[in-house]
């Protein structure tokens, strides 16, 4: 199999409404969309994005910059293909956009990989399970009201899901509390609930939050305090009986190692995006498990199930419902759990109309 043409398409999905966390505003995601073609007729579908589609720009041509490493390949030599890339990239470093087009490039091999020997990516890497926990991420934003929270946790509950995340990180610490304490009211104690800082605390405010919100059984505190401070977000783990997440703000497998060495979390939270492909993510779940840490996938929930399914520290997917129009198959939410696609590849495919009608011109 050859790799014919690497063709890119950037689209623009909007959110129902505007939403906030700590350091976020978002109201859409930018994506460029990367297909592969190939002498077969069979196309490598891979995604990767920016919120608000701000630089979406800059990371196309990121992308298409490493398009001579693809075009007349065969798909089946990824790990060489990575390895040229990775290599290529050195003088412009191994983060950011750079390795997101890693992440596209990769992706996309492997989709072609599964489709080709028309098996699912889990069963190809090693399968473990046939379905994963979820949890609901889309919603309970800090830039909603304490009441729209909870009938939107209600929703979440109604439609299957057992667990969900709530963003924390309020100017006042009292602010926090009351919504935790509002939604764990709300849902009783059977749903887990995980609170998501996304970075806006210090230590103490952090160690000081985690303490009051251990009375509504958290299921995690994640991302309390700044990514590059992981002396400090292991000082709120040790600090704390909640365990601690983070990991998606970080990349490739050496990030990774930084976190888990400096003993900074009880769950490790990649982001496929920011790792660099679903072969930086196989060897950030190992190098997880070397660590005995256990692995929640951070967005990316479509791409992300093929390594839930075939790495067993992967505990959880971070179900976020963003780039859900863009694909023709859904997933579906089941006490609480998502089943891995028996479908070749990584099991989802875009949807045609769908990248018309969101289709940005350059
Ligand atoms: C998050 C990630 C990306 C954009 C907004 C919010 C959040 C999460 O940290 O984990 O979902
Ligand atoms: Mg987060």
């Amino acid at each position: 199999m050859k790799i014919t043409r690497f063709k890119t398409r950037l689209v623009d999905v909007p959110f129902e409404r505007p939403i906030a966390t700590a350091i976020h505003q978002m109201r859409s995601v930018g994506c460029v969309l990367l297909e592969l073609e190939t002498d077969l007729g069979l196309i490598g579908e891979s995604f990767v994005f920016t919120l608000n589609g701000a630089r979406l720009k800059a990371l196309h041509e990121m992308l298409r910059g490493f398009m001579h490493q693809v075009e007349g390949r065969d798909p089946h030599d990824v790990g060489a293909i990575g390895q040229a890339v990775w290599d290529e990239m050195n003088p412009i470093g191994h983060k950011g956009f750079s390795i997101a087009a890693l992440t596209a490039i990769d992706t996309a091999c492997w989709d072609l990989i599964g489709k080709a020997a028309e098996q699912p990516l889990h069963r190809l890497f090693g399968a473990c399970r046939d379905r994963v926990s979820t949890y609901a991420s889309g919603g309970l934003w800090l830039s909603q009201s304490i009441d729209d929270c909870v009938s939107e946790a209600a929703g979440f509950i109604d439609a299957g899901f057992r667990a969900m995340k709530i963003r924390v990180g309020s100017p006042g610490i009292r602010e926090d509390v009351e919504r935790v304490r509002a939604i764990r009211d709300a849902i009783g104690p059977d749903i887990e609930l995980l609170a998501d800082a996304n970075q806006a605390l210090t230590v103490k405010q952090a160690i000081r939050l985690g303490r009051e919100l251990e009375a509504f059984e958290l299921s995690w505190l994640e991302e309390p305090v700044a990514y590059q401070d992981l002396r400090g977000c292991a000082e709120v783990r040790r600090a704390l009986a909640t365990r601690v997440a983070a990991g998606e703000t970080e990349y490739t497998r050496y990030g990774m190692r930084d976190i888990l060495e400096a003993r900074a979390v009880d769950v490790l939270m990649p982001d496929l995006q920011r790792i660099g492909g679903l072969s930086e993510m196989r060897r950030s779940c190992a190098l997880a498990a070397a660590h005995d840490i256990p692995v929640s996938t951070h967005l990316f929930t479509e791409h992300s199930l093929c390594i839930a399914g075939a790495e067993p520290n992967c505990i959880s997917v971070e179900h976020m419902p963003w780039f859900a129009p863009l694909f023709n198959e859904s997933m579906e939410i089941r006490d609480g759990m998502i089943e891995i696609p028996s479908r070749p590849g990584t099991g989802f495919s875009f949807n045609e109309e769908a990248m018309r009608r969101f289709e940005l011109a350059y």
